[in-house]
């Protein structure tokens, strides 16, 4: 019995770890590496001196349907600019069609976007790394730095809060 209680107690602070301290997975920059030219490290200060977006409204819809949020505006650069900034290392022309960017958030989370749907879609005019929300820098629950793309029917997959690492990388077969 005792060892019952014991376990409840530390599933429920292991829980109101994660639910009351998002502080643990806050990201203060984001790292663009793999197959670049230039390895990037952004902060949101560098973020700011990059060509800035401000996007209009969207709801943020989970998989299930439930819309979780309705924001007015982002305010971030693009992933394709800032992929050219970094410069992605390409051999030949078909090559393009293998590359593939892997977006990674500080608690695991992973969302992966195609080199054509970014640079040869119109999906990769709305695919924004972003540092504001609503007009204001965002809370620990989401932030410093985070990703949404606003045009995916639901969005809230890849919405990346906490976002730590974009790892440009090639499929290998
Ligand atoms: N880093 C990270 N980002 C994430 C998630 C996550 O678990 N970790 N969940 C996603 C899901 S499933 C949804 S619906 C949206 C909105 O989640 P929210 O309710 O936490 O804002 O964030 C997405 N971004
Ligand atoms: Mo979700």
């Amino acid at each position: 019995m005792n060892k019952i209680i014991l376990l409840i107690f530390i599933a429920i602070s292991l829980f109101s770890k994660e639910v009351l301290d998002p502080k643990q997975y806050e990201t203060h920059q984001v790292i663009v590496e793999g197959l670049v030219l230039n390895k990037l490290k952004l902060t949101v200060d560098a973020l700011k001196t990059m060509d800035t977006v401000i996007t209009g409204p969207t709801p943020v819809v989970c998989m299930s349907g439930e819309t979780k949020e309705k924001v007015k505006s982002y305010e971030g650069v693009k992933l394709k600019s800032i992929l050219n900034k970094a410069d992605i290392v390409i051999n030949s022309g078909k090559d393009f069609n293998k590359i593939y960017i892997l977006a990674k958030a500080s608690d695991g989370y992973e969302v992966i976007f195609s080199y054509n749907e970014l640079f040869n879609t119109q999906n990769g005019e709305n695919v924004v790394v972003f540092y504001k929300k609503d007009g204001k820098l965002l809370e620990p629950r989401e932030g410093k730095i985070a990703l949404i793309s606003m045009d995916d029917i639901k969005n809230g997959a890849r919405h990346i809060k906490w976002l730590e690492k974009i790892v440009v990388k090639k499929i290998t077969e």
